[in-house]
C-alpha cells in the first residue's frame, strides 16, 4: 500500500470541489490510500472503492456559541484522523480555512503528517483582501509544508497581495481526457429542448455569482441572436439567478434562453453546444473550459485571472475584456458563422486539452510534490 493521503474540501458543487475529489479518486487508482474529512460527502464521489473513505465533521452547536465552530470541529476532526488511520500527508484545499485547520491538527495530532495547500481563488481574491485575515491566510500559507495554485496569475496575486514569502507551484486543473463517455443522444436532448437543427447553441454554467456577470452573457446573446438563429443556455443556479431572468424577461428574449438550474451532466450540455462563454471579472481558472474543450466547443473568455492561461486567444476561442459585450458579440458571430473556422478552432480545443490540462499529466505533478515534502 502507498501513502495515505487525507483530502479536506468544501464538497458541494463547485471548481475546487470536483478538483478534491477527482484527485482523490486518481491517486486511489495508483493505490494511495485516500481519507476525505469533510462537512458531507463530496458530491461526485459517487462510485464504490476500497480505497477511499469519508469522514464526517459533526459540527458542534451548544447555546453558548453565536455560530457553531465548524474550523474547530474540523481541525480536531482531521487530528483524529490523522492519528487513527495513520495518515502521512493533508492536502488542504483553500488556505482559509482548511489550511490552517490542517495545521492547527498537524500539531494536536501525535503522528508526524505533512500538509500541502492548494489555493483555488476565492479565498485570495475576496478574504485577502480583509485586512482582519491576511495574516491568518498568509499564516496557512507560509506554514504548509508546500503550496500551489491553480494558475500562474493566481499565484502572482497570491505573493503581492500577502507578500508571500514562500514558493508557490503552479499545478493547473484537470480533467480526463481518454475515459469520455459517449453524449446521450444530442438531436433527442435538442429536440425536446424545442432547439431547431439550424440553430447554433450558446452556453454558459457557473454558479451565478455576482463576479461570473451573467448579465453580460445575456447581453452578448441579445446581440448575437439578432444576426444568428441561436438558443442560450443557461445551466445553474446562484445569487444572481433572479436578476438574469428578469433581464432575459426585459429584453424579450424568453423564448430563446433556455434557464437548465443546476445540472449534472455537463457533458451532455456541452455535447449539443457550439459556443461556451466565461465571461467573469474574477476567475483563478475556470474549470468549465476544460468541460468544453474536451467536447470540442471553444470559448469566449474574459482577460481575467486565469482565464488567459486556458483559451488561447483565437485559437481554441476568444479572450476580451472584462464587460466588453461588444467585441464579445462580435467574436461569436464571427466563429458561429464561419463554419471552417469553428471546426478547426474546435479541434484545437481537444489537441490543448490533451496537451496541457490531461489528469495523468496533472496528477503526477501533485504526486512529484507529496513525494518531495
Ligand atoms: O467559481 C466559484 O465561485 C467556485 C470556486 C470553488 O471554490 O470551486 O471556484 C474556484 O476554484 C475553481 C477550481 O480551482 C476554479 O476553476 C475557479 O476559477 C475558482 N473561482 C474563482 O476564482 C472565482
Amino acid at each position: 500500500m502507498n501513502k495515505k493521503i487525507g483530502i479536506v474540501c468544501y464538497p458541494t458543487v463547485g471548481g475546487s470541489g470536483v478538483v478534491a475529489t477527482e484527485l482523490g479518486m486518481h491517486l486511489s487508482d495508483h493505490d494511495y490510500e485516500i481519507h476525505f474529512i469533510s462537512q458531507t460527502m463530496p458530491f461526485r464521489l459517487k462510485r464504490l472503492d476500497p480505497n477511499i473513505f469519508f469522514h464526517e465533521v459533526d459540527v458542534a452547536n451548544y447555546p453558548v456559541f453565536k455560530h457553531p465552530p465548524y474550523d474547530l470541529s474540523l481541525a480536531s476532526k482531521i487530528a483524529e484522523v490523522i492519528d487513527r488511520e495513520q495518515l502521512d500527508i493533508i492536502h488542504a484545499h483553500y488556505a482559509m480555512p482548511h489550511a490552517i485547520c490542517a495545521l492547527l491538527a498537524k500539531q494536536m495530532a501525535k503522528k508526524d503528517v505533512r500538509v500541502i495547500t492548494t489555493l483555488h481563488g476565492t479565498d485570495i481574491t475576496v478574504l485577502g483582501i480583509d485586512p482582519s485575515l491576511t495574516n491568518l491566510i498568509r499564516f496557512g500559507i507560509e506554514e504548509s509544508d508546500a503550496v500551489t495554485a491553480v494558475s500562474y496569475s493566481l499565484r502572482d496575486q497570491t505573493k503581492k497581495l500577502l507578500n508571500i514569502q514562500k514558493e508557490i507551484q503552479v499545478v493547473h486543473n484537470f480533467i480526463d481526457t481518454d475515459k469520455l463517455e459517449e453524449p446521450s443522444d444530442t438531436d433527442k436532448l435538442k429536440r425536446r429542448l424545442n432547439i431547431q437543427s439550424d440553430e447554433k447553441v450558446m452556453i454558459h454554467i457557473s454558479n451565478f455569482r455576482k463576479v461570473k456577470r451573467v448579465q453580460d452573457v445575456i447581453h452578448v446573446f441579445h446581440r448575437v441572436q439578432q444576426s444568428i438563429k441561436t438558443k442560450l443556455l443557461l445551466v445553474g443556479d446562484g445569487p444572481e439567478y433572479g436578476d438574469a431572468y428578469q433581464l432575459v424577461q426585459n429584453l424579450g428574449l424568453q423564448d430563446k434562453v433556455i434557464f437548465m438550474g443546476r445540472q449534472d451532466n455537463i457533458h451532455d450540455l456541452f455535447a449539443m453546444s457550439d459556443l461556451n462563454l466565461l465571461v467573469s471579472e474574477k476567475e483563478s481558472f475556470g474549470l468549465v473550459l476544460l468541460e468544453a474543450m474536451i467536447s470540442g466547443v471553444p470559448s469566449i473568455g474574459s482577460n481575467t485571472g486565469g482565464i488567459p492561461e486556458v483559451i488561447d486567444d483565437g485559437e481554441t476561442g476568444y479572450i476580451c475584456e472584462v464587460g466588453d459585450v461588444e467585441t464579445m458579440s462580435k467574436r461569436a458571430i464571427h466563429l458561429l458563422s464561419e463554419e471552417s473556422e469553428w471546426k478547426r478552432q474546435s479541434l484545437l480545443s481537444k489537441a490543448r486539452v490533451k496537451e496541457l490540462f490531461d489528469a495523468e499529466q496533472i496528477i503526477k505533478r501533485y504526486e512529484n510534490i507529496y513525494y518531495e515534502v
